[in-house]
């Protein structure tokens, strides 16, 4: 028995989040959490709302509500919508509860008693209309590189820049449009990422279990150097800053910046987890503490990545304290609509929302990790969404479980049949499943999610196969011993793809395993044996449609709705 520390990114709370968030960090953080906790491993699986920072203030300012209450409000929605996927949180937390802050605030002094931290007087948009500093997003303008006329004071949308408010032509007021705007002086804390340089390095050539995307960004940002930058910035919701645990001179009107308490949040949602379960987050999180044996498994978009094998590590070792550090690191690439990005802001996709009202969470998982943007970016198209549900999922899993447990229920009295001797049918399936079953388990070791997918797929394939050859409806006419034998090999292969499908579609395996009267969890399979995971004698019930088929009208009605087709 090992352990498993497993967190996903933590989602900005404004808005809901769209299918591409989901199949970037959450959806396959919960596979690969069921996945270890099938092996018999001890998993904490830890995910919250990052809620700090402009996109969070400037959301609730639409709407005409504070932070805080916007944050409540997302918070729930954001937390209903992972229910209704079927990700397994150990818990769900809130960068913006008490813990976070505590920690942040911790860590920023930590580091400043190390000689990382330093303030320095910078150059800040201040708008005269507005009587304040307009930090990132509060600020739009002309982008000095593409001259695209709407760009926000962090990021060109148009040309992908990253920028510094100052950096802006003509710029303007976000809250009040005024572009009576100058530049100030005000101090900020900078986090003197350049003195971290080769202890950084020294970590990232150590790491292992790195696939190469996420080392080449870690290397790549590296070999740029690591520059100083500023943690802090003019906004009233977030993180106070504070000097010896209280408020800090001149830094009032001023928090932490979000990317800088957000990875912290990992922390605190496992402080939230102690607190409300009543666990032992050092044990998760110290390594003087038991943490030296977990192994830490992070899962990220792409655009993260950067963040969490370098500025996190900066403050975390930084810190001179024993946290644990990341041990693997998987990393996504985008799904696209229709080779399109995904977009928050102009509500293009589907979002988790909308998807659970189409179909039932199973069906987007599955799609999802089936065409998992593992290697490159991968398209969301209505057409292959119907394709890979209907041949996956409705005609070779649902059909041969659907089949097999109707004739048992028809013509062997509704349980499962005793009699019977495993023939050399029987004895080659039994082989052949045991070298794919060991293949799918390296996949998910390996968190190669399409692979895995795959694997299970063609494993749910052969079950077809040898109940095509071994024709139960045929013997039942001339041996009925064989008959009963084949439908129980059948049903056992009902429970073993049940056990293989439940890291991606819970919610179905639980409803086979219920037909085959199998109580709790499955385990994962390995090492079993596959032909005695349902007991002779016990009764089953066919399970209700298991997936419905999709037809070219759903593809057209959703086409409609959404855009796409
Ligand atoms: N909220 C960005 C994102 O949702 C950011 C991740 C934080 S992880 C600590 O992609
Ligand atoms: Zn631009």
């Amino acid at each position: 028995m090992a352990r498993y520390l497993i967190t996903s990114a933590l989602p900005y709370i404004n808005g809901v989040k769209h299918l591409g968030n989901l199949a970037g960090s959450m959806l396959p953080a919960d596979v690969h959490a069921r996945f270890r906790r099938m092996q018999g491993h001890e998993v904490l699986f830890i995910c919250a709302t990052d809620e700090h920072g402009t996109p969070a203030e400037l959301a609730a300012a639409e709407l005409g509500v504070s932070p805080r209450a916007y944050c409540d409000q997302f918070h729930d929605i954001q937390r209903k919508a992972g229910e209704g996927f079927g990700l397994s949180f150990d818990w769900f937390g809130r960068t913006s509860n008490p813990p976070n802050h505590r920690l942040t605030q911790h860590l920023a002094e930590a580091l400043e008693g190390n000689r990382l931290l330093e303030e320095r007087t910078t150059r800040q948009v201040y708008s005269n209309a507005d009587k304040r500093f307009l930090p990132d997003r509060y600020v739009e303008g002309t982008c000095p590189f593409c001259f695209y006329e709407n760009a926000r004071g962090d990021q060109c949308d148009n040309c992908g820049a990253l920028l510094d408010p100052v950096q802006l032509k003509n710029p303007r007021s976000k809250i009040s449009g005024s572009s009576d705007v100058e530049l100030r002086d005000t101090a900020h804390l900078f986090l003197l990422q350049s003195k971290m340089q080769e202890q950084i390095r020294a970590w990232v050539d150590r790491a292992e279990g790195w696939p190469s995307l996420a080392r080449s960004i870690a290397y790549k940002w590296l070999d740029e150097g690591l520059i100083d930058r500023s943690i802090t910035r003019d906004l009233a919701w977030g993180v106070k800053v504070t000097k010896d645990g209280a408020p800090r001179q001149g830094f009032d009107d001023k928090v932490f910046y979000v990317w800088f308490d957000a990875p912290i949040g990992y922390i605190g949602a496992t402080v939230e987890w102690a607190e409300g379960k009543g666990g032992n987050w050092e044990r998760w999180w110290r390594t003087d503490k038991g943490a030296a044996d977990v192994t830490y498994v992070q899962f990220m978009g792409k655009d993260n990545v950067a963040f969490h094998t370098v500025s996190f590590p900066v403050t975390i070792i930084g810190s001179g304290e024993p946290w644990k550090l990341v041990d693997r690191l998987k990393a996504f690439n985008w799904v696209t609509w229709y080779g399109d990005k995904f977009s928050t802001s102009q509500r293009r996709g589907v979002f988790m929302d909308q998807a659970l009202e189409l179909l039932p969470g199973d069906y987007w998982r599955w799609y999802l990790m089936a065409n998992a943007p593992e290697s490159s970016d991968a398209a969301f198209t209505w057409e292959q969404f119907k394709d890979t549900i209907n041949a996956d999922l409705a005609n070779v899993l649902g059909n041969f479980v659907n089949r097999i447990m109707k004739f048992a229920e028809t013509k062997m009295g509704g349980v499962v049949p005793m009699e019977g001797e495993p023939g050399p049918l029987e004895n080659e399936l039994y082989e052949d499943l045991e070298e794919r079953l060991a293949r799918i388990s390296d996949f998910h070791d390996q968190m190669e999610f399409r692979k895995a997918a795959a694997e299970t797929r063609s494993l749910w394939v052969r079950g077809n196969e040898y109940l095509q050859l071994a024709a139960p409806w045929t013997a039942l006419k001339t041996d009925p011993v064989r008959a009963a034998m084949v439908v129980r090999t059948g049903l056992n292969l009902c429970a073993l793809f049940a056990a293989t499908a439940f890291p991606f579609i819970p919610e179905s395996a639980q409803a086979i395993r219920d037909g085959l009267g199998l109580k709790g969890d499955p385990a994962w399979p390995l090492g079993a044996k596959l032909f005695e995971l349902v007991s002779p004698g016990a009764p089953i019930a066919v399970p209700p449609v298991l997936f419905r088929k999709i037809e070219d009208a759903d593809v057209a009605a959703w086409s409609e709705r959404f855009g796409g087709g």
